[in-house]
């Protein structure tokens, strides 16, 4: 999926004079000495790169590689990881030479002036850690961007192959091409599990007028036909998803879309107005289905509010998508087997578990990292189990998880529904098969294991 944050950058950027070049390696699957060739062919004055804790570690092989060609490059790192370990990663990488704190719209702005003029990449700019030889420097934190508007839209032009060679996963879209948008950054939430060192807790938004131009913009130049809507909140507040979904319908635009909510944000009015505007899937954070290993997350929901959203979502034909997670802090057997037994009584269509991964920026991070856990930060990739809560083992967690995707998805009732599903609609059909190959794949890897 398109880098967003990154376009929004170079958008930046470049509306203010700087000539930018992009390239997103994970999206053309370079290998480093690809990228590492790119770059120092093109041999810029400042180079970013983005990174989050999966793949700092490539972020700073990169930098390394790239200080071999081009010595006088100032190399500056942003995202989720640095952002919420910003002097670890400057200490640990010694070929960063900069790290920007947080939303790097408007810093790597005056990052990029003050290398130009000569000045020291952090001077006089809120939120950057910077090195100056041996020496680590931190300036204050800068605030959160409060008129998302004023942004350019994303650089999408700059990025080799959209919309034609990015795609979603195979089961999260009906129809091509896809674009992924954010419609607002933050969110109010406290999950102990979440990062939201980058966006904050207080929720701040684009118009619904700058959103339509987006999605405008992005259909008639791009025949963009379905959208990935990845905001934290989309949600609420209410007002604002109702105005959006009226003006998206009154448009005419012939697209679908999806997003995330949380189940004590949605009603019937909104679901219904979604639905006719588009909407066909919404992903829920549910996580559990103990009440205890909720409380230790602070979901702030309870089972009742999620079974309720889920009895709204079906009966507005709005394919609803629960997000498990296993392995918190403090989880046991027995919670593992409540969230089976959970999972088995929902109205739920589709779901995915994951194992608890302690992200830097998180609350359960601090802590584990208090009860002596040393993070492994290459393979933080939520697929795979890197931290075992005591009283747990690795094989035990995961033959809860195969056995909570076997129970939830091989059931007469579910396959029904899925036969029924695909028979109303074809592209939902065509979902419906490449999500089918998908679950056959997984089978076997779980067998393999
Ligand atoms: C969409 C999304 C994805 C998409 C697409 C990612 C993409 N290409 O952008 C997909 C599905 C691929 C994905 C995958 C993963 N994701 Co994700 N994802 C998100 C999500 C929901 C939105 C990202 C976004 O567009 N944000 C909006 C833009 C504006 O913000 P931004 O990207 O952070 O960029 C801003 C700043 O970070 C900064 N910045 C970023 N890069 C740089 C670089 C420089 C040089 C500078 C100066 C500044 C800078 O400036 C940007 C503009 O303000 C975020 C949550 C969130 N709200 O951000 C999680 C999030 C980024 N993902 C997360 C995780 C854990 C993952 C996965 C590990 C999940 C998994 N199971 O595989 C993988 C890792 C992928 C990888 N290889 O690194 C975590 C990261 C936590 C961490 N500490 O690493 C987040 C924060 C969710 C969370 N709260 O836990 N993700
Ligand atoms: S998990 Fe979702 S609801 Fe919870 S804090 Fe993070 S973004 Fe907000």
């Amino acid at each position: 999926m398109p880098p967003l944050g990154v376009l929004y950058m170079a958008a930046n950027i470049r509306k203010h004079g700087f000539s930018v070049s992009l390239i997103d390696a994970e999206g053309a699957r370079l290998a480093q000495e690809e990228i590492t060739a790119r770059i120092c062919e093109l041999a810029p004055k400042i180079l970013g790169i983005t990174a989050t804790t999966l793949s700092i570690h490539k972020a700073g092989a990169l930098a390394e590689a790239v200080k071999q060609c081009l010595p006088e490059t100032c190399i500056v790192a942003g995202g989720p990881h640095a952002t919420a370990l910003p002097m670890e990663t400057l200490k640990q990488f010694k070929a960063i030479d900069a790290v920007i704190i947080g939303e790097g719209e408007h810093s790597i702005l005056q990052l990029a002036q003050n290398v130009m003029a000569g000045r020291g990449p952090g001077e006089d700019i809120d939120g950057v850690a910077w090195r100056v030889g041996e020496n680590l420097f931190h300036s204050p934190c800068q605030g959160f961007l409060q008129d998302l508007d004023s942004l350019p839209m994303p650089a999408w032009d700059l990025l080799e192959g959209f919309p034609k060679d990015y795609r979603p996963p195979f089961h999260s879209y009906r129809r091509l091409p896809v674009a992924n948008i954010i419609t607002s950054r933050g969110c109010p939430g406290a999950c102990t599990f979440c990062d939201r060192s980058v966006s904050g807790r207080k929720v701040r938004y684009h118009s619904v007028d700058y959103v339509l131009k987006m999605i405008e913009h992005l259909a008639t130049v791009y025949g963009i036909r379905e959208f990935s809507i990845k905001d934290d909140m989309f949600i609420t507040p209410k007002s604002r998803v109702l105005d959006f979904c009226r003006e998206l319908k009154r448009r005419n635009l012939d697209i679908t879309w999806s997003c995330n909510a949380r189940v004590n944000s949605v009603n019937e009015e909104l679901l219904r107005t979604m639905k006719d505007a588009g909407c066909w899937m919404i992903s829920y954070g549910i996580e559990s289905g103990s009440e205890q290993m909720l409380k230790k997350m602070m979901k702030g929901v309870t089972k009742e509010q999620i079974v309720k959203a889920l009895t709204m979502s079906r009966e507005h034909g709005i394919v609803s998508k629960g997000f498990f997670m296993i392995g918190i802090p403090g989880e046991t057997e027995q919670s593992m087997r409540d969230t089976l037994d959970f999972l088995k009584s929902i109205p739920l269509d589709e779901m995915n578990v994951n194992f608890f991964t302690p992200f830097p920026g998180s609350k359960l991070y601090e802590e584990v990292i208090a009860e002596g856990h040393r993070p492994d930060f290459p393979s933080m990739s939520m697929q795979s189990i890197t931290y075992v809560p005591k009283g747990l083992n690795a094989p035990l967690m995961k033959k809860y998880q195969k056995e909570m995707i076997i129970s939830f998805y091989v059931t007469p009732p579910k396959i029904l529904l899925y036969l029924k599903r695909a028979l109303t609609d074809v592209h939902e059909c065509k979902r419906l098969w490449r999500s089918f190959k998908l679950f056959v794949n997984m089978q076997l890897c779980f067998n393999k294991d």
